[in-house]
């Protein structure tokens, strides 16, 4: 096999970028490890940028997303036993839309898939050649060793991918935190709540109730990043919830089945190596933030956006800038996103060795968040994302 760019990984770094490469008239092949079905069935991201969702429409893929996404109107915050309301939309209109990652690589596949274009499931790429000059794919696919010869490898295989390990000494520019505590999450057949939405800082540990549809819910619990969640029951689950919650209106949960539970570990992971000779890493491969932010999948969204366009000027031959600076121009959005992903998550957490002091500083960031003008602006433009440079 052979095309011009191979992308390794079907999330939705790997196909939104085949996607903008078939709307630039540039081949590519896509190779991912997992099955359809399990692909499909991966449930993640749910908050998206204006960019984000600009670059889904503008990409022909935004139909469904058009209609069925949900717009933020604000954002709660309680802390302190007391409910907080930030507006988070800026003067251009720019707002948050909250539509399930699951939805959009479901988009995404069904598009590539109608147009015919090569996208491989059950197909782990095991290690590339020649990355400098005339990359070769080896991967396997039905059980056969099998190579995809490539002028360009985009490497949007996550953070346990294999794509990262090409690039020589990526290890020394990686860098690296890792939290104490993690998320437990559920999936919830129970319609979200109108009045008790978005973030609880409580001494008990962070909480969040989101939606993924009018009626299902996504909400998550502070806990040990070792929990063992099995010994969570349902009903545990959704009393600690309303405790972290809790703001003295009366409001409860909605409650309802648990469809899924999980648990996430917190990390920044940013490998500033993110290009070698003909091998590009966008996503998760390259950078993980925190969730707290609602960021990772809009961080890809942006390193892909600046690929798409290195590679379409290198085969319009109109020149190789972008590409040759296509780490420093992608590292300036990443690192400014992971300063606030981390910087929200250590506000909102307890740590397991907190203090009452620490828990001070804690209630003077979200009281300048909430309660200055300065707070107030810089709160909603982090919440709304940098604009896209490329
Ligand atoms: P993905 O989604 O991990 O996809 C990588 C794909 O590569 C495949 N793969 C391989 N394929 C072929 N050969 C190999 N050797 C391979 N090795 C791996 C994998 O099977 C997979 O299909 O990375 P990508 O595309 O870079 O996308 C990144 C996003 O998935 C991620 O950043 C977000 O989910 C992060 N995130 C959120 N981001 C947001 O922008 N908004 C949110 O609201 C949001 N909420 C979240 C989140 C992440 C969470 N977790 C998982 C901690 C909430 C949570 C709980």
């Amino acid at each position: 096999m052979r095309t011009q760019v191979g992308i390794v990984g079907a999330g939705p770094a790997g196909l939104l970028l085949g996607r903008m490469l078939q709307n630039l008239g540039i081949d590519a092949v896509v190779l991912e490890s997992r099955s359809r079905d399990y692909v499909l069935a991966r449930i993640r991201a749910g908050v998206l940028e204006q960019g984000t969702v600009d670059t889904l429409i503008a990409q022909g893929i935004g139909d469904r997303l058009r209609r069925q996404g949900m717009v933020h109107e604000n954002m709660q915050i309680r802390w302190a036993g007391r409910r907080n309301d930030f507006t988070v939309e800026d003067e251009k209109g720019r707002r948050l839309t909250t539509y399930g990652q699951a939805e959009i690589v479901k988009d995404l596949i069904e598009r590539r898939e109608a147009d015919n274009l090569p996208l491989l499931f059950s197909a782990p790429a095991q290690r590339i050649e020649n990355v400098e000059t005339r990359p070769r794919i080896h991967f396997t696919h039905e059980g056969a060793e099998r190579t995809l010869d490539c002028d360009f490898v985009a490497g949007c295989d996550g953070f346990h991918g294999v794509c990262r390990k090409h690039i020589p000494n990526a290890d020394d520019r990686t860098f690296l935190k890792t939290y104490p505590y993690g998320w437990l999450g559920i999936l919830a057949e129970a319609a979200p709540h109108a009045e008790i939405r978005g973030f609880a800082h409580s001494t008990r540990g962070f909480a969040v109730a989101s939606a993924r549809s009018p009626k299902i819910g996504r909400l998550y619990l502070q806990v040990d990043r070792n929990e063992d969640i099995e010994r969570w029951s349902d009903e545990a689950i959704w009393d600690e919830l309303d405790r972290r919650f809790e703001d003295g209106s009366g409001h409860r949960l909605n409650r309802g089945r648990i469809l899924k539970k999980d648990l996430a570990p917190l990390r920044a992971f940013v490998c500033e190596a993110m290009q070698h000779g003909r091998i590009f890493l966008a996503g998760d491969a390259a950078h993980i933030v925190p969730p707290s932010g609602a960021k990772g999948l809009n961080s890809a969204v942006g390193d892909v956006r600046v690929l798409a366009e290195g590679l379409r000027r290198h085969f319009a031959g109109t020149g190789s800038d972008l590409l040759d600076h296509y780490a420093e121009i992608c590292l300036r959005r990443i690192w400014a996103t992971v300063h606030w992903s981390c910087l929200l998550t250590d506000t909102l957490h307890i740590a397991p060795n907190q203090t009452g002091f620490d828990l001070q500083m804690q209630y003077a960031t979200l009281n300048h968040w909430a309660k200055t003008e300065l707070g107030r602006q810089h709160f909603c433009n982090a919440m709304l994302g940098l604009p896209y440079e490329v």
